[in-house]
């Protein structure tokens, strides 16, 4: 038999006040830009996307992610943009913390060491809070949302009863 493949992505998860502000940042960009709003508990910030890998293979992520090494950081979300025809609706930092260059960077070598393929796109972070928007953003700056990062997660992206949804595999500590 074919194995099951799984569409699988590390990603920062926000605690919950975070996502709370996130959230509240995302209702007012869809009021203003119609579309459909990301719900609260999906909120997050892609730091390397796999793609669909063998199930077997899924096994080899957190030994990859256990060796990492990591220091906290804080991001500052103050910038707001478009992609696609305005289709996606984002918040990024202006100023991207040296502390998550070096975790992306890492995180890719190490995969690459262990034979996963990443995707070519270059790393541009950004927390998604609509697709399928109408029209742009009001504007291109915001109120900076602080986010203090002390972890990273593992998740695998399903669908339930055609919704999509997230299940975390696996949270580490960004630690020496
Ligand atoms: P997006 O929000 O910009 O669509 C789960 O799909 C996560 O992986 C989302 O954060 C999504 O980013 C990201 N993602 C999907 N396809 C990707 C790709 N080809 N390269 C990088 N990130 C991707």
């Amino acid at each position: 038999p074919v194995p099951a493949r799984r569409r699988v992505f590390f990603a920062l998860w926000p605690d919950h006040a975070t996502a709370g502000v996130l959230h509240s940042r995302a209702q007012a960009l869809w009021t203003a830009c119609g579309g459909r709003l990301m719900r609260r508990d999906t909120l997050h910030l892609t730091l390397a996307f796999l793609g669909e890998i063998p199930g077997a293979a899924l096994d080899r992520l957190p030994r990859v992610a256990a060796q990492l090494e990591g220091t906290p950081f804080t991001l500052e979300l103050d910038r707001v943009g478009s992609w696609h025809g305005h289709r996606i609706v984002w918040l990024a930092p202006k100023n991207i913390p040296p502390a998550l260059t070096a975790l992306v960077g890492r995180l890719g070598s190490a995969l690459n060491a262990e034979g996963f393929e990443l995707e070519a796109r270059p790393f541009s972070p950004h927390v998604t809070l609509v697709r399928n928007a109408r029209g742009a953003p009001p504007a291109t700056e915001a109120e900076a949302v602080h986010w203090p990062v002390a972890a990273f997660s593992l998740l695998e992206s399903v669908h339930r009863s055609g919704v999509a949804a997230y299940r975390l595999l696996g949270t580490w500590p960004l630690a020496g």
